[in-house]
């Protein structure tokens, strides 16, 4: 059974270790798929973005950005926002998911990091350009479009002699997949990015992938590229 979906006890009373605030999306995937990886006990909170959940005073505290996802972790009383800060969290708490030796650690930090600093942000205005805007508008369309293509292909290239972005499956895998099941709504043509389909497909097998893309409630299965 998936740790989410457990009580919110554990059968002696005890309160789950980790509160987790999130929603439907690439970033708050993360943290679900991140957790159920570690079997770390949670309890997922559905905060609905769309709805204008996210701007509530309770939640605030939490989560003063006011974005999706955030943890409180009972173990500490750690509240935490940013997924990235949150999956190194988890990280060390565990001492799992990250290389341990030095160069690989900080190789691993570089993509975690331009995963932060580029396919989430980019891969976000071309979800808002290319399916949401009611007016369109070809300019910004194109202009993200172009740069979540090139984001593509700098990982297609990276993963061309590699399994995983570093060494074996860690957070970096787990903070870039979320993005790349949105390839649909990218409009991204995934057969111009073979080593990406691979990666991706053999992702989208693991069982902790599965449960976590479900949280914080079922949206049907992963998206499998028709190649
Ligand atoms: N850098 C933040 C970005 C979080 C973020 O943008 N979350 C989105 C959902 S994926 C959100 O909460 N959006 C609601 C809003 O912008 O009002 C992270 O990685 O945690």
């Amino acid at each position: 059974m998936p740790c989410w979906l457990d009580e919110r006890l554990h059968t002696d009373g005890r309160k789950k270790m980790i509160d987790l605030y999130t929603w439907t999306t690439p970033n708050g995937r993360k943290v679900s798929i991140a957790l159920e990886e570690l079997g770390l006990a949670y309890t997922a909170h559905a905060i609905d973005i769309t709805q204008g959940e996210q701007h509530k005073p309770d939640f605030l505290t939490v989560s003063p950005n006011a974005k999706i996802p955030a943890i409180v972790d009972h173990d500490n009383q750690y509240s935490m926002m940013e997924s990235g800060a949150i999956l190194l969290y988890l990280s060390e708490k565990t001492g799992q998911l990250m290389p341990t030796d030095k160069s690989r650690y900080w190789q691993a930090m570089q993509w975690l990091m331009w995963q932060m600093a580029g396919p989430g942000p980019m891969l976000g205005q071309v979800h808002h350009f290319t399916k949401f805007n009611p007016d369109k508008s070809p300019y910004a369309q194109a202009r993200y479009l172009k740069e979540g293509q090139r984001l593509y292909g700098v990982l297609d290239r990276h993963l061309q002699d590699r399994q995983f972005i570093v060494d074996d499956y860690s957070m970096v895998d787990i903070a870039v997949w979320p993005w790349i099941s949105r390839f649909e709504w990218q409009t991204i043509n995934m057969n111009d990015y073979p080593n990406i389909v691979r990666w991706y497909t053999t992702i989208a097998e693991r069982p902790a992938v599965q449960s976590g893309y479900q949280v914080p409630k079922p949206t049907g299965s992963i998206p499998i590229p028709a190649t």
